[in-house]
Parts: structure tokens; sequence; C-alpha cells
């Protein structure tokens, strides 16, 4: 099984060449792809020296265009170049490479889709404030709900993908940015009638750089969740028909 590692970056410098030791120590046998938007804190330029090791790939983007966006890039990357499955990895060390082996073994064993949740006996977060939980407990609670999905830790970004599961999503359609984008994949996945499964995680605060979260990308997964949620809850005979067959008077 070939694998590709994907870490998206954006002012990563202090925490890249770390991450990317630690993901080689923990696996040897990986490859790993720095999907980079330009970062002004020269993070490209080190994944750049880090990619003499033949194991090391980089994707240099010219602006920030979100964690959505970079991960549809990297992806596109790797099913191009025949990796059997694709992981998913924040640079900041809250995804502790030393976990990946889990993932690794319940995507071999068959799941479509390998979860790390913070949300399932075993995981845990370290060092998160309380409304940092609060986000992402009240945020997977809100995605159960409204799009019916059965997933402890929707919002989580450690995540490993077999190359069919990602072949059989529509990518191009798939316009979330942030942290919605997580979710989106997920229901995506489900709605195919593939399988997710959820290993437990401990998921670290970083301590170093600047986290990228924000008020907008709350408001983004928001927005979106609600829009999907009301488009299955709601029933068909209550919306407006706009089929061009209907007449209206
Ligand atoms: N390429 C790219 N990477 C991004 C972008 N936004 C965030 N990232 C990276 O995505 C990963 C997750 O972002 P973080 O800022 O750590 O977000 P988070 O883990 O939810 O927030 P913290 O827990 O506060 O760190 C990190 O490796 C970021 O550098 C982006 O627009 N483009
Ligand atoms: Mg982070």
């Amino acid at each position: 099984m070939r694998t590709l590692v994907i870490i998206p970056t954006f002012n990563e410098s202090a925490n890249l060449e770390l991450i990317v030791n630690r993901v080689h120590t923990c696996q040897p046998g990986v490859d790993i792809l720095v999907a980079d938007d330009g970062s002004p804190d020269g993070t490209g330029d080190i994944a750049d020296r880090l990619a003499v090791d033949p194991r090391v790939h980089v994707l240099h983007r010219e602006s920030k265009q979100g964690l959505g966006s970079a991960y549809r890039a990297g992806f596109a990357w790797g099913l191009d170049r025949g990796y059997d499955v694709l992981v998913e990895m924040d640079a900041d060390g809250s995804h502790l490479p030393e976990e990946l082996e889990r993932l690794l073994s319940t995507s071999a064993a068959g799941a479509d889709l390998v979860l790390g949740s913070r949300w399932v006996p075993g995981g845990g977060v370290v060092n998160w404030p309380w409304h940092r939980r609060m986000i992402s407990r009240g945020g997977t609670l809100y995605a159960r709900i409204m799009l019916g999905i059965h997933v402890r830790d929707a919002t989580g970004g450690y995540r490993a993908f077999r190359r069919a599961t990602l072949e059989r999503l529509p990518l191009d359609e798939v316009a979330s940015q942030g942290y919605c984008f997580q979710i989106d994949m997920a229901r995506r996945v489900l709605a195919e009638g593939m399988s997710i499964v959820e290993v437990p995680i401990t998921f670290v605060e970083r301590e170093r750089g600047e986290s990228k979260m924000s008020g907008a990308i709350v408001r983004e997964a928001l927005w979106r969740v609600t829009v999907w949620g009301l488009a299955r809850l709601v029933p068909r005979s209550l919306r407006r028909d706009r089929t061009p067959h209907s007449t209206s008077v």
C-alpha cells in the first residue's frame, strides 16, 4: 500500500520540520505532500529544503485559498500519482504521528474512511480551552441532528481515505473551505453508502505558531450545515416547486 500524508500549511515555519521528521520516524514508508499556500513566513522554502528527501513533496499555491481547497488539490495530486491511501494531517502537532498506525491499519482492514476521533472512548484533547471543546462537540452534535450522520467527531481533520473512496466523490463540487470541509466529506462518504470507522486519537493543542481558526470559519460551517439539513429535513411538498414543468398563475 502506498500512503501519502497530506499536510496543508499556512505560516507553519515553527512546526513543519518537526512534524515531517516525526511522521518519518513513526512511519518511514509513507510519502508526505506539503500543500503550502504561499506562506509569508517562509514555510514553503522550508518545505523545499525538506524535499531533498525523496519521500517529501511540495505543492506550492500562490495565495491562501482555504483548507478545503488545499486538501482537494492534495488529493488530486496524490490520485494522479497512484497512492492507495491518502491521509489528512495538520502541521501543528495536534495530530500525533505516533497514532498514524491506528488509522492506517483500520484503513487496510477495509474502512472507506477512517476518522481520528476525539470523542470516542480512548480519545481526547490536551490543553484545549473550554470554548474550543464546545465548538467541536456542538458542531458535531448539530451536524448529527441536521444531516443524520452518525459520527462522534465530524469536524476532526486527522483522517485516512482509501483511494477508491475519493474516486467515488465529486471532489470538484466540494465547495466548503474551512473546517466545514471535514463535515462535508463525511456526509458525502455516507451518502454514497461507504463506511466510516472512528478510531480514538488524542488531539494536542498547538504549542507553536498561530491558529487559523476564525469566526468566519465557524459561520461557514453553521450556514452550510443548516442549508444541507433543511434540504434534507423539510419535506419536498413544502418547498417551492421550481421545476420547469410547474405552472404558476
Ligand atoms: N494550505 C493551507 N493550509 C491551511 C489553511 N488554513 C489552515 N491551514 C493549515 O491547516 C491546518 C489546520 O489549521 P489550524 O490553524 O491548526 O486549525 P485548528 O487545528 O482547527 O486550530 P488550532 O487548534 O487553534 O490550531 C494547519 O496545518 C494549518 O497550517 C489554508 O488556507 N491553506
Ligand atoms: Mg491546529
